[in-house]
């Protein structure tokens, strides 16, 4: 049975006025699910202008009780109607029920209570009388929402990536206008039900379809009436937004690529530190931009290290999603697929040590026509081989032993980006000394991915601009007011 993906407009599922649809196949099989009505710019427009409506309508009447008390109604109902939501998930992404059940889905509900208690107890900033060099002056900060957001969304994380914005951005009481990526348009339009469902008011959540680049993408990114742009995605599209947003002077919040380094001392629990980068190097296909595509091991454990990590790749099951066992999902699509094989055949050009992988697994005739590919592990290669420098958002990841702290603290450095590390070790002072040094926005140590949503999230260099998470999400969804009143 196929189905229709349309916009969610001003609380309309509506077609594309202009009647372009194109295809969503599931990288599961090739199977098409439905077809998904593009957005043109005058839909997206409409998508805007219900956006700025919203803003001076019931929605801004509410206090900030009532509109948390609406994000948890929200959350509610994503949990009432989590098959829906992972049935949708799991089409549009081929990921297993054992992530979309553990990560995804619960995580789309959770960015909506998480910020929905958030925003009830942010302390103002208040200065009493008289100011440090004697004015006799109080100064307070006042809180507004910032207006229309765009919410431009990959596709690797579809729902929890999305609602990581949409979250604080609601709680904040701007009004969104979402651009989920092209390869996954379920989620976000279900999401549109459960906003009319729960009685969030028409035009606060709008979703428009379509591509980067002379789509509803650039549509929505170029638009005048757009006050700020949140984007999740590749360093090359953030680049491109940020330069629709100077026009304008839109303000951005960037999250994007990562090369990310996993760093194993000798000290380190070797059972601990495998299972971590198994689940930091493949979980999610390895389609996770915090994912450890370079791991550096301190040479007496290098052996025993890539020995396990090898075994506990070749042993990883395929297949049948929703059957609880299955541990990896396809690519997000054979184009994706094509582009991780190039890096795989690259490595073997370069001279790596093929440790397991390197190829397409056999998930049977079932399965044939699905992105599926081989988790793998390199050894060998030099540090400047594009596979050791270049994100390459598959499962694989390369391991080089290294013989010092200092020496392995200026490798994980040396990359453009500066997303995420993980570092394994017993050594307390350790860790806390090769954390402070590390050219990263978050630094996991024995872990990875153990998220609390109050945080501060983001990249530094190339992998982004600015922070989310509690109530550093606040900079970027509000803007602030100092009254200063002189006594
Ligand atoms: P992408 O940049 O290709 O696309 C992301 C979104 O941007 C899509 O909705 C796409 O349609 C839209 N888009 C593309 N070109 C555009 C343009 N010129 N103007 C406006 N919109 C445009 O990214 P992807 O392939 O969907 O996702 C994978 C990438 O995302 C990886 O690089 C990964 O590291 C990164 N990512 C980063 C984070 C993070 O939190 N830092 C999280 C997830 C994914
Ligand atoms: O956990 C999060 O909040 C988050 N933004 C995760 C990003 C994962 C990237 O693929």
């Amino acid at each position: 049975m196929s189905t229709d993906f349309f916009n969610f407009i001003d609380g309309v599922h509506r077609p594309g006025s202009d009647g372009r649809t194109f295809e969503n196949r599931t990288p599961l099989d090739g199977t098409l699910i439905g077809m998904v009505h593009e957005a043109s710019a005058a839909d997206v427009d409409a998508a805007v202008g219900a956006a700025r409506a919203a803003l001076a309508g019931p929605w801004a009447g509410l206090t900030t009780a009532e509109r948390s008390d609406l994000l948890h109604a929200v959350a509610d109902e994503i949990d009432r109607r989590s098959d829906e939501f992972l049935a949708a998930e799991i089409a549009d992404t081929g990921k297993p029920v054992s992530i979309a059940s553990h990560i995804d889905i619960p995580r789309g509900a959770a960015n909506f209570r998480v910020f929905a208690d958030v925003v009830k107890n942010v302390p103002g900033e208040f200065f009493p009388m008289p100011t440090p060099d004697g004015a006799g002056a109080l100064n307070y900060g006042l809180r507004r929402p910032k207006g229309v957001i765009a919410v431009v969304c990959p596709w690797n994380l579809p729902l929890l990536l999305m609602t990581w914005k949409v979250g604080p951005a609601l709680a904040c009481g701007n009004a969104v206008v979402v651009k989920p990526s092209e390869e996954t348009p379920a989620t976000a339009t279900l999401l549109g039900e459960v906003m009319n469902a729960v009685g969030v008011p028409a035009g606060v959540y709008n979703v428009v379809h379509g591509f980067g680049p002379g789509s509803a993408g650039e549509f929505l990114t170029t638009h005048p009436d757009v006050d700020g742009i949140t984007f999740t995605g590749e360093t090359r599209t953030g680049e491109a937004i940020m330069a629709a947003a100077s026009k304008g002077v839109r303000s951005v919040s960037l999250e994007m690529g990562g090369k990310n380094p996993g760093i194993v001392f000798a000290d380190a629990d070797l059972s601990d530190a495998v299972a971590g980068t198994v689940r930091s190097a493949f979980a999610n296909t390895g389609q996770v931009c915090l994912g450890t595509e370079r791991v550096y091991v301190e040479r007496p454990v290098f052996d025993e290290f890539v020995e396990r990590l090898a075994a506990e790749a070749t042993a990883t099951t395929f297949g049948d999603p929703f059957d609880p066992l299955t541990q990896m999902g396809p690519l997000i699509s054979n184009e994706h697929r094509e582009k991780v094989l190039r890096y795989y055949r690259q490595a073997v050009d370069d001279g790596a040590t093929v440790v397991t992988g390197g190829g397409v697994p056999d998930v049977g005739d079932r399965y044939a026509k699905g992105a599926w590919i081989e988790p793998t592990v390199w050894t060998g290669l030099a540090d400047d081989s594009a596979v050791v420098t270049e994100e390459i958002f598959g499962p694989c990841c390369h391991v080089r032993p290294f013989d010092t702290e200092d020496e392995v603290v200026a490798l994980a450095n040396d990359t453009p980006y500066g997303l995420a590390a993980t570092v394994w070790t017993t050594d307390v002072g350790r860790a806390h000394r090769v954390a402070s040094r590390l050219e990263v926005g978050l630094c996991w140590v024995n872990s990875w991915f153990l998220r609390d949503l109050r945080t501060a999230f983001g990249g530094m260099k190339h992998s982004g601009i600015g922070r989310e998470g509690g109530v550093h999400s606040l900079e970027f969804y509000t803007e602030s007011t100092n009254v200063c009143v002189k006594i």
